[in-house]
């Protein structure tokens, strides 16, 4: 190899573990676990952190939720302020869709219905509505008391959904005192926040919930 070409390469290998280095410096990894130890998925966390967050973390803008086998797919929706949400009726009967605020709010801003048609019927169509309002709504069906799901819309520009492993996971967060703030649709009480702080290495904080959230449908 030339040396220019060699020069090259080693600038590139230098970039690259500059940029490897810059990443792992704002890693946080959450783990949310219940009342017992075990891993919780479809937990959602929240970071409260200043600076700006990194590109390509931006929380999506539209979600759908599909009316399936008289439940709410995802369960855990999480979007952005200002989402648009297509709910779809997958189901050969009607749904009458309710969101409120979750939790023990006593607002009921941010409420809404929506009437979905049988699948198959005619002139069936998606409902569409858009989520301005920052907080956990709960969602039900007025014709199926069974049905139950939520949708978070995140307050923060750093926020995820736990996977089955529990974990939750941030990249590109700036360094320093970040707040861990997480909810559950079965706690019920807000959990106070979790204090962490990022640095040159990454970070792992767990969360314990002071319930045990009860089983999911499947
Ligand atoms: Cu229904």
């Amino acid at each position: 190899m030339r040396p220019a070409r060699l020069a090259l390469h080693g600038a590139l290998a230098l970039a690259a573990l500059l940029a490897a280095g810059l990443a792992a410096a704002a890693d946080l990894e959450v783990t949310v676990v219940d009342r017992e130890g075990r891993p919780v998925q479809d937990a959602v966390v929240q970071l409260r952190a200043t600076g700006a967050p990194a590109a390509g973390a931006a929380l999506p803008l539209a979600a759908t939720i599909l009316q399936e086998r008289l439940q709410f797919v995802p369960q855990v929706t999480l979007v952005a302020r200002g989402a648009r949400l297509t709910f779809v009726n997958r189901d050969g009967f009607d749904h009458h869709v309710r969101a409120a605020p979750a939790g023990l709010a006593a607002s009921t801003a941010g409420s809404f219905e929506l009437r979905l048609d049988a699948a198959d019927a005619p002139g069936a169509r998606p409902a569409t509505i858009t989520v301005d309002q920052a907080g956990p709504l709960a969602l039900s069906c007025h014709l199926h008391g069974s049905m139950r799901g939520h949708v978070v819309v995140a307050d923060s520009p750093w926020a995820a959904k736990t996977g089955a492993d529990g974990k939750a996971r941030f990249e590109g967060l700036p360094n320093g005192a970040v707040q861990v703030l997480t909810w559950h649709a079965d706690q019920l009480l807000p959990l106070p926040p979790t204090a962490a702080t990022t640095g040159a290495a990454p970070v792992q904080a767990t969360v314990q919930l002071q319930v045990v959230p009860r089983r999911r449908r499947i």
